[in-house]
């Protein structure tokens, strides 16, 4: 009996680390990107950043084996027409949970390589007083509004 609860333990764990990564109390969670057409120069990415400490936190860089660099963005509506303001910094403060999506602040890669439908990737995240959290980014479909992994 002692053996199974180990081995349940163990795999609860395991996949933990798959759905959050944490430094300190920023907590990342539900990283995915969306599939790119070919040879699209950019693709974008999303993910939810928990802030469970009672100092603030900003997300100040962003990197991937699969990107030449990763800009901050935020899509926003101006007479009718969408568009992208790039930010120096996502601020993420004490207590709360700041969700990247669709229409509203992502990252925007630009690729070295197509993304690929249900393949994952690695994303490095630089917090100022967190420091690096590494986050697996699920590939989700070109079109998707949310995470259709299932992760
Ligand atoms: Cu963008």
């Amino acid at each position: 009996m002692k053996y199974l609860i180990a081995a349940i333990v163990v795999v609860i764990s395991a996949w933990a680390s798959v759905a959050a990564e944490a430094s300190g109390s920023i907590v990342v969670e539900r990283a995915w990107a969306r599939a790119s057409p070919k040879d699209a120069p950019n693709g974008a990415a999303y993910l939810t950043i928990v802030n469970n400490g009672t100092d603030s936190d900003r997300l100040i860089k962003a990197s991937s084996t699969v990107a030449e660099n990763i800009q901050f963005h935020e899509e926003r509506t101006e007479n009718g027409i969408a568009k992208m303001h790039q930010l120096e910094a996502i601020e993420v403060p004490p207590g709360a949970t700041v969700r990247l999506k669709p229409s509203g602040v992502h990252l925007m890669m630009q690729l070295k390589r197509q993304l690929k439908l249900g393949e994952a990737f690695l994303l490095t995240l630089n917090f100022e007083k967190a420091g690096a959290v590494e986050v697996t980014a699920n590939v989700g479909r070109a079109g998707a509004m949310d995470d259709t992994s299932g992760k």
